[in-house]
């Protein structure tokens, strides 16, 4: 295979199409986990969706029209998903299905808007509590959005200004006037201090924060915490990708997922924010060469004789280019097949390393037509061991796809 001239070394594999479907064939939502996005007129909904799920620049976010009714938005990744776009101040009684639908609701607000502000989170704490009363395992994300336009100091103070006044809601809520008026309550006493305290409890320790914007990476960050949130399988991802670490001499170990640039898991290991920043960008960067080598798996199935016809099945076997073959074969039926049955695990997947200093190199291998692991690691060791790095990643490459076809 050839060791191309990227700005570093590389070898790819193909699959630089925005994948809409690896996963069966049997479409019918319900092994979606679905997420709501609510939010004020403006606050950015739209925008937090399509710039990470579809691939949408972050120029052409002025340019959106308003929401005039809810549009769902598929997405393929390790956990299957459906985004809700809401129009702005959605109520939860128009919904046409059980809130406990939902798995998650993310709330976004809009930084700048300081005179909305507590309108704009005492309808979230409302949706909240409503939400939580029909759905106690329902998580709650508030994005403070369009962060990039105040200042550093401003931000900070802004971001715990609305963090301490959403806590500060949940505990004056009027809990009592829920109940008795039809809402999924259960067996709960609105009446009752010691359940309301549990309940206020519970939403506070539950809700998390994140600053987001869609010209920088934390947008990327805020929804890797959603659909870490999401995710069963995690701690098994996690110590496979710290086993993995620690056997291969590696500093770090990231699992993204390719087409939205989103960190599924890491090792956890000595991770900051500025790191995963780093990381996320370089892959970024990185992909943008995607479609140079998109053709190398065409090339070696033609030159591989017998194995010819199944390479280049598997070659072909996503979305075509017009993006309509998305269904693995066999599917039909409604089976449990997924993308990793007709997946050849020695089949050549992108690959590429990059020496960032004399003394760090960060590697990257995609895994799956849709996930990819990146390495950071001392160049030294890259080049003395890259050997067994390599062997240590079959086995963390199996792994992972036993985990993802046992949920
Ligand atoms: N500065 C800045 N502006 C943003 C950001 N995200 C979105 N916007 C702007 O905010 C405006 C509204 O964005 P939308 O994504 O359409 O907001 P929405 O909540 O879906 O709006 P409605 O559907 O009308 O309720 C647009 O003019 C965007 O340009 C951001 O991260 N930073
Ligand atoms: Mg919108």
């Amino acid at each position: 295979m050839s060791r191309s001239a990227l700005p570093s070394t590389a070898t790819l594999g193909e699959s630089s199409r925005p994948r809409a479907s690896p996963v069966p064939k049997k479409d019918d939502d319900a092994h979606r986990q679905k997420i709501l996005v609510l939010g004020w007129r403006k606050a950015g909904k739209t925008s937090c969706i399509k710039t990470v799920f579809q691939q949408v620049p972050a120029k052409e976010v002025p340019y959106f029209g308003v929401t005039q009714k809810i549009e769902k938005i598929n997405y393929d990744s390790i956990v299957p998903l459906q985004i809700w776009d809401t129009p702005s101040n959605f109520e939860l009684d128009q919904l046409d299905v059980p809130v406990s639908s939902f798995s998650t609701i993310v709330y976004v607000l809009d930084m700048q808007q300081d005179d909305s502000y507590h309108e704009s989170i005492l309808r979230f704490v409302h949706i909240m509590v409503r939400a939580y009363l029909s759905h106690p395992g329902m998580r709650f994300h508030m994005f403070i959005h369009k962060s990039e336009v105040l200042s550093e100091d401003y931000r900070g103070e802004n971001y715990a200004e609305i963090q301490r006044a959403t806590s500060e809601e949940i505990e004056d809520f009027p809990y009592k006037t829920l109940s008795g008026v039809g809402i999924g309550t259960g067996s709960l006493d609105l009446e009752d201090p010691g359940t309301t305290s549990m309940i206020i409890n519970q939403l506070i320790s539950e809700i998390r924060f994140s600053m987001t914007s869609v010209h920088d990476v934390t947008l990327r960050d805020a929804w890797s915490r959603v659909l870490q949130g999401g995710m069963e399988m995690l701690p098994a991802v996690e110590s496979l990708l710290l086993d993995f670490t620690s056997h291969s001499s590696a500093d770090n170990t990231f699992l993204f997922d390719i087409n939205s640039g989103i960190i599924l898991a890491t090792d956890n290991r000595h991770r900051t924010d500025e790191l995963s920043e780093q990381v996320t960008e370089y892959l970024k960067s990185f992909l943008q060469f995607r479609e140079l080598y998109k053709n190398i798996r065409q090339l070696k199935s033609t030159s591989d004789g017998p194995n010819a016809s199944a390479d280049q099945k598997q070659a072909d076997g996503g979305a075509g280019d017009d993006g309509e073959e998305d269904e693995v074969d066999g599917s039909e039926d409604g089976g449990a097949t997924g993308w990793w049955d007709d997946e050849d695990p020695d089949a050549p997947w992108m690959t590429q390393s990059t020496r960032l200093l004399p003394t760090t190199t960060l590697a990257l291998w995609q895994f799956t037509p849709f996930l990819a692991l990146v390495v950071l690691l001392r160049t030294e060791t890259w080049q003395a061991r890259r050997g067994t790095i390599e062997y240590n990643l079959t086995f963390l490459r199996q792994g992972v796809r036993e985990i993802l076809s046992v949920v």
